[in-house]
């Protein structure tokens, strides 16, 4: 089983990618150095894409620092974006999850809840840097609901969904089929399976 290293320090992106890629024969684990996750600086910028490079950057230079360079890393930043409320909390998501919480969202918000979530992955294949982008679209539920998932999932009903469950209400495979990560995980899978890895 081939691997690729995860540099994240979020539990719920980690075994979301692990239930995706380990039917497809990918073992995904978490990227460590001496047992410990290595702490990455995120610049400030409105734009995911950006912050993910950054810590790619940072990632290569962890394996370069190990030897370890001719392996792959996958760094991902997401962010959730409310229409009613542009721009946020979207590249601030962890720090507004931190700081008001799922409650707190729900109450900024009237009748308008159109949302989407955005995934900007990153691979570093061992040679080169890739980026896949993913995006689900759908409304933030008028109160939490469900007790799988992490961040945001008790109050995020995608639109593929016609049952009106939030993300936290559906088991795991479910989640990806439709999801932001889901859908730039596949695309990277999709690249891998296409370069021979
Ligand atoms: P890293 O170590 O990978 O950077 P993080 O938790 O800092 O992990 P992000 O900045 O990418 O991750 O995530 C922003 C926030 O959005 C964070 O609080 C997540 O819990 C939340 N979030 C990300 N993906 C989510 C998802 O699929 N469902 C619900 N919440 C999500």
């Amino acid at each position: 089983m081939a691997t690729l290293n995860f540099l994240t320090g979020n539990a719920g992106k980690l075994a979301e990618a692990q239930t995706l890629f380990s039917p497809l024969g990918w073992d995904v684990q978490r990227f460590e150095i001496e047992g410990e996750i290595p702490e990455i600086i995120e610049p400030q910028t409105d734009n995911l894409t950006t912050v993910a490079l950054a810590k790619i950057a940072q990632g290569v230079e962890l394996l370069a620092s190990q030897g370890r360079l001719q392996e792959s890393l996958l760094v991902e930043d997401s962010g959730l974006f409310i229409d009613a409320l542009p721009e946020f909390p979207g590249v601030y998501s962890a720090h507004v999850l931190q700081s008001i919480g799922c409650e707190g969202i729900l109450r900024l918000l009237d009748d308008e809840r159109s949302a989407h979530f955005l995934t900007a992955a990153v691979l570093w294949t061992g040679e080169a840097v890739e980026v896949f982008i993913g995006r689900c679209d759908g409304k933030i539920a008028m109160k939490i609901r469900g007790d799988d998932g992490f961040g945001y999932d008790p109050i995020f009903i995608p639109d593929s969904n016609d049952d009106d469950r939030t993300f936290a209400e559906m088991p795991q495979e479910e989640k990806s089929a439709c999801s932001h990560r889901g859908r730039a995980l596949r695309a990277l899978y999709d690249f891998l399976n296409e370069n021979g890895a």
